[in-house]
């Protein structure tokens, strides 16, 4: 699976409901499957900065693009990001 391709997939499990752009709670869920060992309160601050650094357009939300960009970087962080058999090794710290 190419990096594209993970990343469009995790955007459309996070998308939970469905309008297409990702708000503060469905991002701290892109966090919580791609990094399980943060805690809550990590888990929060880095939803926190994400949504500053790469909402844009400032609307509180991220758009596609705006989510791609974000995922694009932290997959550079996770080697096994882009693997099929990525799911029990991301003991990588952002
Ligand atoms: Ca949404
Ligand atoms: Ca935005």
């Amino acid at each position: 699976m190419q990096v594209a391709e993970a990343i469009k997939k995790e955007i459309a499990l996070a998308d939970v409901n469905g309008d297409g752009s990702i708000e503060p709670a469905e991002l701290s869920q892109i966090l919580s499957h791609l990094f399980p060992q943060l805690s809550m309160t990590e888990q929060q601050a880095k939803t926190d900065e994400l949504m500053t650094k790469y909402d844009d357009d400032h609307d509180g939300t991220l758009d596609s693009r705006e989510v791609r960009h974000c995922l694009m970087n932290l997959a550079k962080k996770i080697p096994s990001f882009a693997s099929e058999s990525a799911g029990a090794d991301y003991a990588v710290s952002l």
